[in-house]
């Protein structure tokens, strides 16, 4: 394909097959790389994926030990979209689901009443006999008794530079589809709900062009829709370094123009040929990527001054890595 061709030449992450949010994300996707390998549909390995981040005590932001809003309650979003038939599903606001993504996945399949809050999704979750535990772990607790609660709640920023697990695949009949699972802003408003589970926004589909998803300050990010606003950069020829670079950047100086400020955002992307992309408004934001012979490495993209920059982390950097 000319059109893949091209672009290749000025990308630096081409032939992949998964593309994931932050270095927690790791060992899920080495997890999910061999069933790729095997032919497995794209769900299979997703799910392995986002579920291996839900459910590690470890990973502070997702599923199990996630981080309590203002009462002290583990709240999560989950959402889940098929790229060959735009199957769309998710749950928000839910308590006590062990793993939301399953139930976001199971609810992709259904055409209406697919994406659930609170109560009706937690009563569909027991009918359909999904896991169920309480999410707080004793160190989520610890985080929450020791941190005060007073802060401006405008003021809420995405925690300590890793949160949304967000994982685009393609498998090998070319399907692609992307998971997304997080426990959203450390200390938020009871009910609230951020960019994750909101199609268009936390992530966007589409088997015949591409795939994005996003993680940082949900309210900021919804704002420029931002998946949906990658996509359809693709969908017009865009590669999709430069349309995750062009939709955070575009979406920056419209919030410049009405002096909004702007929390964190980080976004990926994948097309339809495997090539990805990734950028953010951090000066660190690592990803992991999953190569099409189901190699899977960390990649950091780094934002100094408005450039985006992509580059494979050494030792030294690990080590003085303070983030996820
Ligand atoms: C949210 N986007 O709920 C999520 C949180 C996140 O980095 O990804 N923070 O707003």
């Amino acid at each position: 394909n000319t059109r893949a061709r091209r672009n290749c030449a000025f990308l630096p992450l081409i032939n992949c097959c998964m593309i994931s949010t932050w270095k927690m994300s790791l060992l899920g996707m080495k997890r999910a790389a061999p069933l790729l390998k095997r032919n497995v549909p794209v769900h299979e390995a997703i799910l392995m994926a986002v579920k291996t981040v839900e459910d590690d005590p470890a990973i502070s932001s997702v599923g199990y030990g996630g981080l309590p809003n203002l009462n002290g309650e583990v709240e999560l979003d989950a959402a889940y979209m098929n790229g060959d038939t735009l199957g769309f599903g998710g749950v928000m606001s839910v308590k006590n689901i062990k793993n939301p993504i399953e139930v976001a996945f199971d609810l992709s399949h259904y055409q209406r009443n697919c994406l659930l809050s609170d109560i009706g999704a937690t009563r569909y979750a027991q009918s359909k006999g999904f896991a169920f535990q309480n999410m707080l772990s004793p160190e989520s607790k610890k985080r929450y008794d020791q941190t005060d609660k007073m802060r401006d709640s405008e003021m809420l920023e995405a925690y300590k530079e890793h949160d949304t697990v967000c994982v685009i695949g393609m498998d090998h009949r070319r399907s692609m589809a992307c998971g997304v699972s997080t426990s959203g802003l450390f200390l938020k408003m009871p009910g609230r709900v951020g960019d994750s589970p909101i199609i268009g926004s936390g992530l966007y589909a589409d088997s015949e062009v591409g795939c994005a998803a996003a993680t940082g300050v949900g309210e900021d990010i919804m704002k420029g829709c931002l998946s949906f606003s990658i996509v359809e950069k693709m969908r017009n020829g865009m590669d999709p370094q430069t349309a995750c670079e062009t939709a955070l950047q575009q979406h920056l100086q419209r919030f410049l123009r009405c002096n909004h400020s702007c929390g964190s955002i980080s976004v990926i992307a994948m097309d339809c040929y495997g090539n990805a992309g990734a950028a953010t408004t951090l000066s660190a934001f690592p990803f992991v990527v999953t190569d099409q012979n189901f190699s899977t490495q960390l990649y950091v993209a780094s934002n100094i001054g408005g450039k985006i920059s992509i580059f494979q982390p050494d030792q030294g950097w690990l080590n003085s890595y303070r983030g996820d």
